[in-house]
């Protein structure tokens, strides 16, 4: 026995938590006086933000992963300290060093608080075309906490807090400027922030509209009817815009890739060239166009 945690121990023991007041006294085996004591446990924690109090006397200092966060080597009356550390969850080591010198001894040790970090499972959307305009992005998980932040590649975005298991974030446009992927996060005011999911910035032509009829340069009157197929459109509804010289004739949502059917009624327009448009856009906001010039001849 010395208040050195010098070796040999006199005595090693199994402890479940440290809670002693020992008065003038001292633990089984030891002298009341001049002994010190080292405790080591690992212990799992729920990670966030951990209160770490200890109360000695005499002297005490605590460990966390090997790091001191309690340097309390002194003869001192019985006195309590605490640490707060943000922690990770999981396992973690806890060292305790303790040395009474006379009088009465007193080594307790806990700590109270911590939050489970949060999960990130989805983001709706999850892609977008390159050049597309802002939007909301809306991001589902667990254990959000009021005041968590999105992070789009470790940059913070206006967040908006809806629930423990929702937030919406505001992406601008120079986010989905050019063809990319972003990591996208969420992080707690504790600190503890979720796995990343990825957000994917399509590049521009990824999805090809295909104008089957009428031909290109063909010469129509009454209802001319056309015949549309798409390729390498996200799954889901795309909606099918028919425009002559950039007005819109007709607009048609489906879930079709094709053949979807679009009628101008030319009657209702003047003969002569007309360049006809259709323009698809899907679920994922990729958008792709083609052309074809047409006479009309009523
Ligand atoms: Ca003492
Ligand atoms: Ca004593």
């Amino acid at each position: 026995s010395n208040i050195s945690l010098t070796p040999p121990a006199t005595r090693t023991a199994c402890e479940t938590g440290i809670t002693n007041d020992w008065g003038a006294g001292g633990p089984a085996g030891l002298p009341v006086d001049n002994f010190s004591v080292r405790w080591t446990g690992r212990f799992s924690f729920a990670g966030g933000s951990v209160t770490f109090t200890a109360t000695a006397d005499d002297g005490i200092r605590v460990f966390l992963d090997g790091s001191l966060i309690i340097d309390q080597w002194h003869d001192q009356p019985a006195t309590t300290y605490t640490a707060t550390r943000v922690i990770t969850a999981g396992l973690h080591e806890v060292k305790v060093e303790y040395y009474e010198r006379g009088g009465d001894a007193v080594a307790k040790v806990s700590w109270s608080g911590g939050t489970p970090a949060p999960t990130l499972t989805s983001l709706t959307p999850n892609n977008a075309a390159a050049g597309a305009a802002g939007f909301t992005m809306d991001l589902f998980g667990t254990n959000f906490a009021t005041g968590a932040t999105v992070l789009w590649n470790n940059a913070t975005r206006p967040t908006t807090f809806v629930s423990t298991t929702q937030l919406k974030a505001a992406i601008p446009a120079s986010d989905v400027a050019v063809a990319s992927t972003a990591s996208v996060t969420v992080r707690n005011p504790d600190g503890q922030t979720s796995s990343a999911l990825t957000f994917t910035i399509n590049g521009s032509g990824t999805l090809k509209v295909f104008i089957t009829a009428p031909a290109d340069g063909a010469t129509v009157n009454g209802t001319a009817w056309f015949t549309v197929w798409i390729e390498g459109a996200a799954a889901g509804s795309k909606t099918y815009t028919l425009s002559v010289d950039g007005k819109t004739i007709t607009s048609t949502p489906t879930t079709s890739n094709g053949p979807v059917s679009l009628a101008w009624p030319t009657t209702a327009a003047d003969n002569g060239a007309r360049t006809a448009t259709v323009t698809v856009s899907d679920s994922a906001s990729a958008t792709g166009r083609a052309s074809i010039r047409l006479t009309v001849a009523n």
